[in-house]
């Protein structure tokens, strides 16, 4: 499934106060240092002080590891060792937020996502001694360094190699947890990692790519922001972004740019548009925030309005044309309408509960009776109650059952023969952090917490095994190679909609 639209002509409905309001909301970012824990020149493993000792030459490489994942800015200190430099000192540098980043070969890179994602960084060194600060901010642990050339004359020194990682997660916000063991503690550990490096002047979607918001994405970190660093400000600037540039039409974009200013993307995605208010009655549940309600309340039930006039057929069903408008998971082959369906069952109660907060009770009675209806539609249209499950257009697959499952419309005590039935068919596989999220979720909302704590540590916890130090946008147990995007180059190993388990362990394992 390739993400790519472009709409002619598109120009976004800014509204300025929205957008004021969203300003005023940018944090202020915590600036930490951090020098390499080791560098590995070939088989040698050196400190940084005897790599400030070391000549290297023409073609000689280190290996830069810092020891953990930073999201940060590269200041270098290079020395020159011999005769008067004569030239300049040219490098090239990579930069991985894992070690099989190192092992692709960007040029022979032929997916669709361009390449200029892959992380790299090109410098000449005039004179030296001399400091060269990086212009670019990178997400990595690890930087190789190549010596491209230098002179005859003269070979290169680097003294140091220092990043200054930013973030604008309060870790003073974090609270202790005692753990049942320390496979769950990791699992935990290292969703905080993946958090708070996403935790940026937005909740971005990964620091190594996108570095904007994505609406799937955000509703993950907002609920896990709530149970560890809670960053309900940036939740509530996310929001006012979101709302405040948006399709002409009052659509919520897929994601918004924010740099140089904010700019919704020409996506739209039903299912993501579908968590904006889901997002918003979340958001509301944790603070309160009157002045969020009266601001959002309009643009949230805007896509449920939508959706209901535009996608759904008088049955209560999913048109054709709107599921080929949803994400859900990276799969090719998976039908989308079951799920798509409940999200919208999803979305729909959530709007009821934002109009009970607004005070508009008979507006909410109405969505609420819509909801009821489209559950019973659901029902009727994809429940097979010989195979004991859901079908999507035919299909079997785990995520109709998740979204049947959190929609409500799963039969009582069926869930545990519609999940053995759904992992034993054939259907399209979950591809990604973001769907196995719900999974979990689903399997604890339907009462099937061993099962649903088993996946938690199976899966997460195989990242981890893997050598995670942050989680990754993509992983498929058994394939490392697996993306979204024809090569794993440009897949982000540090991934908003992966940081989930630290809620996931609050909410239902402590
Ligand atoms: C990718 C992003 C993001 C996701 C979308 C659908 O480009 O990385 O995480 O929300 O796709």
């Amino acid at each position: 499934m390739k993400l790519i639209s472009i709409i002619p002509g598109f120009e976004p409905k800014q509204d300025a106060a929205l957008l004021d309001k969203a300003e005023a909301l940018r944090p202020s970012l915590v600036h930490t240092f951090h020098e390499p824990v080791r560098c590995l020149k070939g088989d040698r493993d050196l400190s940084m002080e005897e790599l400030a000792g070391t000549p290297l030459g023409k073609g000689e490489r280190v290996l830069l590891d810092y020891g953990r994942h930073l999201v940060g800015r590269l200041s270098l200190r290079l020395n020159a060792s011999g005769a008067h430099p004569d030239a300049p000192a040219m490098l090239r540098m990579a930069f991985a937020e894992t070690l099989q980043e190192l092992e692709g070969d960007p040029e022979a890179y032929g997916g669709w996502l361009s390449s200029s994602w892959i992380q790299r960084e090109q410098i000449f060194a005039d004179v030296l001694p001399c400091e060269i600060a990086l212009p670019r901010r990178f997400a990595f642990r690890y930087v190789c360094v190549t010596v491209v050339d230098t002179s005859p004359k003269y070979a290169l020194l680097i003294a140091d190699a220092v990043c200054r990682a930013e973030t604008s997660a309060d870790e003073s916000a974090l609270r202790e947890r005692a753990f049942p063991d320390e496979e769950l503690r990791r699992i935990y550990d290292i969703s905080l990692a993946t958090l708070k490096a996403c935790t940026q002047e937005v909740l971005e979607d990964g620091p190594k790519r996108d570095q904007r918001l994505w609406l799937g994405d955000l509703r993950l970190q907002a609920l896990t922001t709530y149970r560890t660093f809670r960053s309900f400000d940036l939740v509530k600037r996310c929001l006012y972004l979101f709302a405040g540039t948006r399709f002409p039409d009052g659509r919520m974009s897929a994601n918004v740019f924010t740099r140089p200013s904010p700019c919704a993307d020409d996506t739209f995605l039903l299912d993501y548009a579908l968590m904006y208010p889901i997002s918003l009655l979340e958001y509301l549940e944790e603070t309160g925030d009157s002045e969020a309600l009266l601001d959002l309340y309009a643009p949230a039930l805007e896509q449920v309005d939508w959706a209901i006039e535009n996608a759904v057929d008088e049955e209560g069903i999913l048109t054709p044309e709107q599921k080929e408008q949803c994400f859900i998971d990276w799969s090719d082959s998976l039908s989308r309408t079951a799920s798509c369906q409940g999200v919208l069952i999803c979305a729909l109660d959530a709007a009821a509960a934002l109009c009970d907060r607004y005070g508009e009770r008979d507006r909410g009675k109405r969505y609420r009776l819509k909801a009821r209806a489209m559950r019973r539609a659901s029902l009727e249209r994809f429940y097979a109650p010989e195979e004991g499950c859901f079908l999507s257009d035919g299909q079997i697959s785990i995520h109709s059952q998740v979204w049947m499952t959190l929609a409500g419309v799963m039969p009582k005590d069926g869930a545990a023969r519609a999940f053995d039935r759904a992992e034993a068919a054939p259907g399209p596989g979950m591809l990604t952090p973001y769907m196995h999220h719900y999974y979990v979720s689903a399997l604890w909302e339907a009462g099937l917490g061993d099962q649903a704590e088993k996946h938690l540590r199976d899966y997460w916890g195989g990242m981890a095994r893997a050598g995670a130090d942050t989680y990754w946008e993509c992983y498929v147990p058994g394939d490392l190679s697996a993306s979204p995007y024809d090569s794993p180059l440009v897949n982000s190993y540090c991934h908003a909609w992966s940081c989930t388990p630290a809620y996931l362990i609050d909410r239902y394992l402590l």
